[in-house]
């Protein structure tokens, strides 16, 4: 009998690299570099879901329209009886779009480095979805996951459907959101993915959508540092850093920098960083595509690039792409 303990799968932990060994690392490159992941601890994520609601940050809320808009053509193409594996649990409202649209779903694999958070995903939809099956797996998906076939409904092995939101893919440098699109295809055992993507536009909406008013992208910027202090007991002094988010128009990409305000020097567990005045620390990149961009990288990683949505003014894009 399908008791909501027995569908609860545990969590299965994959070990990855440490915050404290990317940063020693990142802070005796040049140019110093921290990467983008280490945003997402518990107050980071936060501060991303705050960014998410601001008025110049359009991704979310286009995204969130487009997947409301298409969710019925979106179910068909998964299929009946599919298992949802979400490429890093984000938003819970937009996985829900897909499974209140989905024919019958079977599973909802979530991948993500928060165990605790993964937890909490989880519980919630337990509470909400009785008949589903939940397997949190804790671990990197930017790391090669196996991950085991679930016997599905009929004893048939259930297909999958990958999902990875947010333009998050705008993240990876360009060959490695290759081999990262090449790795979820291989762990979709020839299912599709479902992935939404920003597009290039107007410069100055872009500006506009990484250097916010409220000033929130700035804070979320500094908690690298905010966090470093707190679990490794840095001396970064946050106020000694400015945001920077230029657009690089010929890359096609929003960078962000936390530039040092001042000569200064910081010590990490015994290890000492010196900081010039205007050196940058290079925090993150976010790539913009056009569809037919995405669509060739996709075709290049092995897909069948088919459905496209976007919104009137094409500011974001969502694509179904098929396993060849
Ligand atoms: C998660 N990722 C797609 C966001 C982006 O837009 O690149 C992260 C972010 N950085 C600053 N604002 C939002």
């Amino acid at each position: 009998m399908d008791t909501s303990l027995a569908r609860i799968q545990p969590c299965t932990a994959v070990p990855g690299e440490s915050f404290a060994e990317n940063l020693l690392a990142g802070l005796v490159r040049t140019p110093k570099e921290i990467a983008c992941k280490y945003f997402y601890d518990a107050a980071g994520s936060r501060l991303f879901e705050q960014i998410c609601e601001l008025p110049e940050y359009y991704q979310t809320r286009t995204e969130m329209a487009l997947l409301n808009r298409h969710a019925g053509e979106i179910a068909a193409l998964m299929g009946e009886s599919v298992e949802i594996l979400e490429f890093g649990a984000g938003s819970l409202r937009k996985v829900r779009i897909l499974l209140d649209a989905a024919q019958n779903p079977y599973a909802y694999t979530p991948l993500d480095i928060s165990g605790d958070y993964l937890q909490e995903v989880v519980r919630t939809l337990a509470a909400d979805y009785p008949a589903l099956v939940l397997r949190p797996v804790v671990g990197d998906f930017t790391c090669l996951l196996e991950i085991p076939d679930l016997p599905g409904r009929n004893s048939k092995i259930s297909r999958r459907a990958g999902f990875f939101p947010g333009s998050t893919i705008g993240n990876f440098k360009p060959d490695a959101a290759m081999a990262l699109l090449r790795q979820m295809r291989a762990s979709l055992n020839g299912g599709g993915l479902l992935i939404g993507v920003d597009l290039v536009k107007d410069p100055v909406r872009l500006h506009a959508a990484y250097n916010d008013a409220a000033g929130i992208t700035a804070l979320f910027n500094k908690n690298l540092m905010v966090r470093a202090n707190h679990e490794l007991g840095a001396d970064f002094d946050p106020d000694g850093f400015a945001h920077y988010a230029p657009y690089n128009a010929g890359a096609h990409r929003v960078e962000m920098y936390l530039v040092s305000l001042r000569r200064q020097s910081v010590t990490i567990g015994g290890a000492h960083f010196d900081f010039a005045a205007g050196e940058p620390v290079h925090t993150e990149d976010s790539h913009k595509y056009t569809i037919e961009s995405f669509r060739e990288m996709a075709a290049r990683a092995g897909f069948n690039p088919r459905a496209v949505w976007t919104d009137e003014e094409r500011l974001f894009s969502v694509h179904w792409l098929e396993s060849r």
